[in-house]
């Protein structure tokens, strides 16, 4: 470790004075809390800003903290830096990291794509390196591997406080550290060196007992829990494991299970350290940091007395039994919607899925550890030499998470295995998983079922195609379906037809936990920043690709009357429906330009489709984005309504500044997820909840709304919304909101960092 540059991996100087305010800290926190406690409540407590006084209020008070570190990849960087640009400073007070991973096309293979990439996306990385090297943020280049993958093998560590400008971010959970997923201008808070500010999460046990064996995998924990939690019932909550099933789990299986909390909504998930942890941080050339951590082993794990009686310590506790536990897949289009593979068959009669898959893609930053590659390993070679290969008609396709993953796996002649059954092996990075696959052989509007090891299953998300139904399953069985070509197979009792007629039973995976000779780091991906920080940060000219940005303008009480409804979102509207990714991701760094997606996915509760009418021009029938553009052109501002959950998925800000940029000053819905609302709120837009969630039925599409009581805006405070119907009569009814007193300031700044920017005098 002490041979790699001190931006390329977390120094144990680092560490160390991590695990020196456990010491000073957790004897406080006891005291503060008058009982034991547990890991998620250690860890956010060595991280306050304020211990003697920050507040411990789960699900009430907002906190400040001081993350250890942040990461950010391509597709969201672009708008943090920018951001961070406005902010006046010369360099980054936290370790920081870009990754470029997002942008990259997935169409015929690695080395291609790779290089097209390079090409297409020139001014972007460019902008990334050049602003990297300016403000001392380490760079991962094109290649290097998914931010998450990268982060786990080098950056994260148990007992660590993060924040990235991704969902995905609480991947590194599965090293024990607390690895929170956020918008662009939350990293920008740590960047510029102010505290970070989190409402106190809520704490949900997950104890896990006996231990996985046969096709069940560390995945199928996690999708186990998204069915019994849905895509909200982690909202505002942190998940910790233990039990001794945890302990049975490796490290990267860990990270999988942490990594997919995101599709509950989750703040973050995260496991003790243990002999798993260990293991997995000497092999990927840590042993500083494992003795380190083993030295602190006791702040590393909750309290003795939590783990005796779990119930009294968390708002909710869940017990999985892994010996019992069966392989699932869930989908299509929810990652709660869960299919144990026994009963796979018969739900793809009943609901009509596709019989026959037509594609199979293993990888992400989900599930491509070593663990991962050499389980579907053994069944590729066992195929082989069985006479079977992926199923005539299944595109197989394989990602692997990092440079160092690839190279080792190629090295260990794994990636020769699964090729000699039909793989194809992408570039390291996200492709597929963002919609970043150009697809030949299945065009729009064509149904067809797909298979992934990925996290995600929203429409489009993949192929960009409305009729692809997208299922998430573990590696071992998404080659197992690959191999037999059915998506209700059961590899645990189902055979396959081979190429003499045999019918062939697929034996139980097998892998290795970790390399038996090491990580082979790969290509030289890294780029350190210089010293002194003095070049100059590269926006290309007239670019399409990248705006610098100019700050909102300031909310006035006023601005808050007369507005039309531009979007009432029936149903699910995520962050894809909101600002779609796939073909826009290369708009991230050009908030005019991408806002050309606002709401093209959402589905008007008006019209019943993602048609929008001009109510201010005799309905005239156009686009989402083409009418919030219209009206922000003729000065006109608007509010959105939505359903329950809105804004679930990404971290994207874009998401919320969009809308804003657009004229949107208020979003009032049943519910939201986490991230959307904060970068909401960020942004100065007003984020309100309906008090009674059936009033969202009063909204009709000709409304002009008043928000009420705002000039009295305060923590707690409720407003009134007032509709004024086409006819002249008037509906009204409560909305709350949960903004703290800083919250409010940015609202009137007109965004958060506005306030920065005024109190650096910028
Ligand atoms: C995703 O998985 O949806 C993404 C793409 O990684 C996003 C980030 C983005 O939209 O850039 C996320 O999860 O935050
Ligand atoms: Fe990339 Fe997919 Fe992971 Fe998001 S979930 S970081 S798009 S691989």
């Amino acid at each position: 470790m002490s041979d790699r540059h001190p931006a390329a991996s977390t120094p144990a100087s680092l560490v160390q004075a991590a695990y020196a305010k456990f010491d000073e800290r957790v004897p406080l926190a006891r005291e503060r809390y008058g009982r034991a406690l547990t890991l998620a409540e250690k860890i956010l407590f060595a991280h306050m800003d304020d211990p003697a006084d920050g507040g411990l209020g789960r699900g009430e008070d907002y906190t400040d903290y001081r993350p250890d570190r942040v990461a950010m990849q391509d597709a969201t960087a672009q708008m943090a830096v920018l951001q961070f640009m406005l902010a006046g400073k010369d360099e980054v007070a936290v370790p920081t990291t870009v990754h470029c991973d997002h942008l990259i096309q997935a169409h015929t293979g690695a080395d291609s794509d790779l290089k097209i990439a390079n090409e297409n996306n020139r001014e972007v990385y460019d902008f990334l390196r050049s602003a990297s090297d300016r403000y001392g943020m380490g760079f991962w280049k094109p290649g290097g591997g998914i931010i998450h993958q990268v982060v786990i093998e080098q950056y994260a560590f148990p007992g660590g406080m993060m924040i990235g400008t991704d969902s995905h971010t609480p991947n590194a959970g599965g090293v024990g550290m607390v690895a929170i997923g956020v918008g662009g201008a939350d990293a920008v808070d740590v960047m510029v060196g102010m505290p970070w500010n989190l409402k106190v999460p809520k704490l949900i046990g997950v104890e896990l007992t006996g231990t996985l064996s046969g096709w069940t995998s560390a995945k199928d924990v996690i999708l186990k829990v998204a069915e019994i939690l849905t895509v909200k019932g982690g909202t505002g909550a942190i998940v910790e494991y233990f039990g001794p099933g945890a302990l049975s789990l490796s490290a990267t299986g860990k990270g999988t299970i942490c990594n997919m909390g995101a599709e509950i909504g989750a703040t973050t998930s995260v496991f003790a350290y243990d002999d798993a942890i260990a293991r997995y941080l000497k092999s990927t050339g840590r042993e500083e940091l494992a003795d380190l951590a083993t030295a602190n082993a006791h702040h590393l794990r909750a309290d003795d007395d939590v783990y005796a009686d779990p119930d009294s310590y968390y708002d909710q506790v869940i017990r999985i039994d892994l010996d019992t536990l069966e392989p699932h897949l869930v989908g299509p289009h929810s990652p709660d919607k869960a299919h144990p593979v026994s009963r796979m068959q018969a739900d793809v009669e009943s609901e009509g899925y596709p019989e026959r898959v037509s594609a199979a893609l293993v990888g992400s930053c989900t599930n491509s550890s070593y663990e991962d590659i050499t389980r579907v390993a053994s069944l590729a070679r066992f195929a082989k030499a069985n006479g079977l290969t992926a199923a005539e008609g299944v595109e197989f396709l394989i990602t692997p998470g990092s440079e160092q993953v690839r190279a080792t796996i190629e090295r260990d002649g794994l990636l020769a295995d699964l090729e000699a059954i039909g793989a194809t092996v992408l570039a390291n990075a996200c492709g597929p998983c963002i919609g970043q696959w150009k697809r030949d052989t299945v065009s729009k509007g064509d149904v067809n079922a797909i298979v992934t090891s990925y996290n995600r299953n929203f429409p489009k998300r993949n192929d960009g195609n409305p009729a692809t139904l997208g299922f998430v399953a573990s590696p071992e069985t998404t080659v197992a379906i690959a191999l037999s070509g059915r998506l209700g197979f059961d590899p645990t009792r189902d055979t396959i037809t081979n190429d003499k007629g045999e019918e062939i039973s697929l034996p139980e995976p097998v892998g290795l936990e970790l390399p038996p000779s090491g990580f082979d780091a790969g290509a030289e991906v890294f780029a350190a920043p210089s010293e002194g920080a003095s070049g100059e940060v590269v926006i290309a000219e007239g670019s399409e690709r990248l705006q610098a940005l100019e700050p909102f303008a300031p909310n006035a009480p006023e601005d808050l009357e007369g507005l039309p409804v531009l979007l009432k979102a029936k149903g699910k509207c995520t962050t894809d429906h909101i600002s779609m990714a796939g073909p826009w991701l290369r708009f991230r760094g050009h908030l005019e330009n991408i806002s050309g997606n606002l709401y093209l996915g959402a589905i008007s509760a008006f019209t019943g489709d993602s048609n929008a009418h001009d109510v201010l021009d005799g309905d005239k029938v156009m686009s989402f984005p083409d009418l919030a553009k219209r009206w922000n052109e003729q000065g006109i501002d608007s509010v959105v309504f939505g359903d329950e959950n809105l804004g679930e998925g990404s971290s994207r800000e874009h998401a919320a500044m969009e809308p804003r940029f657009r004229g949107v000053r208020a979003v009032i819905v049943r519910s939201f997820a986490r991230i959307h609302e904060t970068n909401l709120k960020k942004q100065g837009v007003l984020a309100l909840t309906f008090e009674d969630p059936a009033d969202y039925e009063k909204v009709q599409e000709h409304d002009r709304v008043a928000i009420r009581g705002i000039a009295e805006l305060a923590p707690g405070s409720q407003l009134t919304v007032e509709l004024t119907h086409r006819d002249g009569s008037v509906d009204s009814f409560k909305a709350n909101h949960t903004l703290s007193p800083e919250q409010i300031d940015w609202f009137w700044a007109g965004s958060a960092l506005n306030l920065i920017r005024s109190n650096a005098g910028a």
